[in-house]
């Protein structure tokens, strides 16, 4: 398959409602989408990367500026399947959500060329997941317990609430307190050290799924000491940015559970090797969530019907999130979403719609033009 030109785009989106975690207060998306146009079709890809570094270090701007001068130049034009994207651009360092962008593409380009899904070619054994859904930290008590009600209501299987210093024990004591045993976790997104390892195992009596990612990135020795602190698993987000990083953090007990985001480790194909990976190691993973669109979304929830996805994701509905999505929304059943079975990605982008939200186009390829800087 051959490569022929790419089209860049930044869309808009305004959230439902305000989204806060330990690292700021989201009240809309900034997304980067990838179109790639070869020899035999098109396919689309969502880079994840927020609009600030505050997650990663990756972030929408420079995703876009690695993506035109040193990413797309080693794809474009060349005779490639998506399984050879991951060597081309492996001499550029980090970047992933950018580089799984271009991945994606192309793999939708190929499996819509074929007539395949991504679910069929991940090997995926159910034809819905199960759906959790990520509240943020709110001004009160009070308010948060009205927005968990809410999700209850809509079906969501699993709560996870955002948490940082200052906002742990109440909320988690309130949730269980109203809504008793429901599937509920917690994520700190980098917030606290080992200095807070007391306050974290004072989480232990609510009986917690896990909880996520509670120190920095590059601390995965200092979460092996804190596994042993507390009783509550705890799973890495973060710290695993690849299949090697995440074999090192289960080989030293640095976390029970890992959370998958093809985003943040380069793409789905490096995805399905940390998934197959923790299968063998007895490790659960589940899928998390950017805040994708139908694009990135459909994907998200196509992997999540491999085996050892065995918890509910961060895969809610569309509605969570956007007013309109760019596709046709995915819609809660009884707490899950279906699983595209269309080729390829199995969703369309409605591409009236999308001009309608778009504030920036660019194009590389074709005849060895460059109107994207
Ligand atoms: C997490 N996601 O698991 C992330 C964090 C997150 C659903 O909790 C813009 C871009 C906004 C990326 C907000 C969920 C974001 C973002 C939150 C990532 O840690
Ligand atoms: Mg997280």
């Amino acid at each position: 398959m051959k490569l022929e030109a790419v089209e860049l785009r930044r869309i808009k989106l305004s959230l439902v409602a305000p989204f806060e975690t330990s690292f700021g207060v989201q009240t809309e998306r900034d997304v980067l989408l990838l179109r790639a146009f070869t020899d035999s079709g098109e396919g689309w890809g969502e880079c994840v990367a927020g609009e600030e570094p505050t997650y990663s270090s990756e972030y929408v701007d420079g995703a876009q500026h690695v993506l035109i001068h040193h990413l797309l130049p080693r794809v474009l034009n060349r005779d490639l399947v998506a399984e050879d994207v991951g060597a081309l651009l492996h001499p550029v360092h980090g970047h992933n959500m950018a580089k799984a962008a271009i991945e994606t593409a192309l793999l939708d380009a190929e499996l819509r060329a074929r007539g395949e899904s991504f679910a069929n070619y991940f090997g995926a054994v159910r034809p819905a997941v199960d759906c959790g859904v990520s509240v943020g930290i709110h001004p009160t008590v009070a308010a948060l317990l009205e927005t968990v009600g809410g999700y209850l209501g809509q079906g969501y299987r699993r709560i996870k609430l955002k948490i940082k210093p200052g906002w742990d024990l109440e909320p988690v004591r309130a949730v269980r307190e109203r809504f008793g045993d429901v599937p509920l976790q917690v994520d700190a997104n980098t917030a606290y050290t080992l200095d807070d390892s007391d306050q974290l195992a004072k989480l232990d009596p609510f009986d917690l799924l896990l909880i996520e990612q509670p120190m920095r990135e590059e601390l995965v020795f200092a979460h092996a000491e804190l596994a042993r602190r507390v009783r509550t698993p705890i799973c890495l987000d973060e710290s695993i940015h690849s299949w090697q990083a995440a074999a090192d953090a289960i080989a030293i007990g640095a976390c029970r559970i890992i959370n998958i985001k093809p985003g943040r480790v380069g793409g789905y194909l490096e995805a399905r090797r940390i998934h197959d990976l923790c299968a063998e190691r007895g490790v659960p993973v589940w899928m998390g969530g950017m805040l994708e669109t139908g694009v990135g979304r459909a994907g998200n929830v196509a992997m999540a019907a491999m085996p050892n996805f065995t918890l509910p994701g961060d895969t809610s509905a569309s509605d969570r999130y956007f007013h309109r999505d760019i596709t046709e929304p995915f819609v809660l059943h009884e707490g899950r979403l279906n699983v595209p079975a269309g080729p390829g990605l199995g969703v369309t982008v409605d591409e009236e719609f999308l001009d309608s939200i778009t504030t920036w186009t660019g194009t590389l390829g074709r005849a060895g033009q460059r109107s994207a800087t």
